[in-house]
């Protein structure tokens, strides 16, 4: 079967639409050069990146939330992610501005992209605050993979037990002795609930002053605690792309909020899904903060911690200074790594 032929007329225009094109993409970007020249901008200020778009950024000056500058950047940085630190000069003709400096991040997270490849999603997160609730249930292994990701990251996560009002003495009995669990590890946890209120002040309280993202299964109550913290915030546009399956995760962007009672959030469904990507055995030992002072004291440098004499693993294990939950976790997590 032979293509349709083209009639000249539509050959033309088909042309005079690919030149308009072109002829728009070029001035769009004299534009933006003009826009970056020296003369027309002015001093340079510290800013926080809100939001990234491809190309632009929102850039909020500090201690002014909603002051909202779309910013192009100089193609000298590396890709820029929400919550990065930024040097910037606003634009002397309107609202946009152009990012001329990263300033050092505290702390990046990160996650694969649809090929396999690692892409900043989010830096300067002080916790990751881990939610989990009686139902439904955290299946097994599920704390200890978040804390083990969080701590690769180097981020503290917390722990955040949702839907308390679900629980009876009995029930809240056996959710504190996982806790204490943790606790005893040195990691935070919080209860509380979103249909009650109860525990919402030490939540805010924590979150005050620091950078937080919630992670955790579907049906936990994240978003539920985001609405009951963001009052207000339209955070719906997540949701769909939540509910519409795996592709559009990736490709949703964070974005920064500011939480009245003090504090920020960032958020995207891809970041609330963050878990343990591309770790290897090693990352996972080191993962389970309480093991850390031993490692490196077997008596064989190429201990697997399984039945080797001399392993200071098992004799902490032995001396109870090791959990067996978390000793049992910990082998869990390293059978079930595909290598
Ligand atoms: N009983 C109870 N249900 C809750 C609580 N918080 C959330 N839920 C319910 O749990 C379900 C899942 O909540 P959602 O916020 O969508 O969870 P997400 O998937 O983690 O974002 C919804 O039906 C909520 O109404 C809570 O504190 N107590
Ligand atoms: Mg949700
Ligand atoms: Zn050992």
């Amino acid at each position: 079967m032979s293509k349709r032929k083209l009639t000249r007329k539509q050959k033309w225009r088909i042309e005079k639409v690919q030149q308009e094109r072109i002829a728009r993409a070029q001035k769009r970007e004299q534009l933006i050069e003009q826009q970056m020249q020296d003369d027309n901008l002015g001093p340079e200020q510290q800013g926080l990146v809100i939001a990234h778009y491809g190309a632009t950024l929102d850039i909020e000056p500090p201690g002014q939330p909603g002051a909202i500058h779309r910013c192009h950047l100089r193609t000298n940085l590396p890709p820029l992610v929400t919550g990065d630190q930024v040097v910037w000069r606003p634009s002397l003709k309107d609202g946009t501005g152009v990012v001329v400096a990263l300033e050092d991040r505290t702390s990046l997270l990160t996650r694969p992209d649809n090929h396999g490849r690692i892409k900043p999603v989010a830096a300067n997160i002080d916790y990751i605050v881990l939610v989990i609730a009686p139902i439904p249930i955290p299946h097994a292994n599920l704390i200890d993979r978040y804390l083990v990701a969080a701590e690769t990251v180097g981020i503290e996560p917390v722990l955040l037990l949702n839907k308390i009002d679900l629980l009876d003495d009995e029930g809240m009995e056996l959710m504190n002795d996982m806790l204490s669990i943790y606790e005893d590890i040195g990691y935070q946890a919080l209860r509380a609930s979103t249909r009650s209120e109860d525990g919402l002040a030490p939540l805010k309280a924590l979150l005050d002053e620091h950078v937080s993202v919630f992670v955790g299964q579907s049906g936990v109550g994240k978003s539920s605690l985001v609405n009951a913290l963001l009052p207000g915030v339209d955070i719906r546009v997540g949701e769909l792309s939540e509910a519409t399956g795996k592709g559009m995760h990736t490709t949703t962007a964070a974005k920064l909020f500011h939480f009245p009672a003090g504090g920020m959030l960032i958020d995207s469904p891809g970041i609330r899904e963050f878990g343990l990507w591309h770790i290897d055995a090693q990352s996972v030992l080191e993962g389970f903060r309480e093991f850390r002072p031993y490692l490196g004291h077997c008596r064989f440098r190429d201990c697997q911690h399984e039945k080797e004499p001399g392993c200071a693993l098992k004799q902490a294990l032995e001396n109870g200074e090791i959990l067996e939950e978390r000793m049992f976790s910990y082998k869990q997590i390293v059978n079930s790594l595909d290598v």
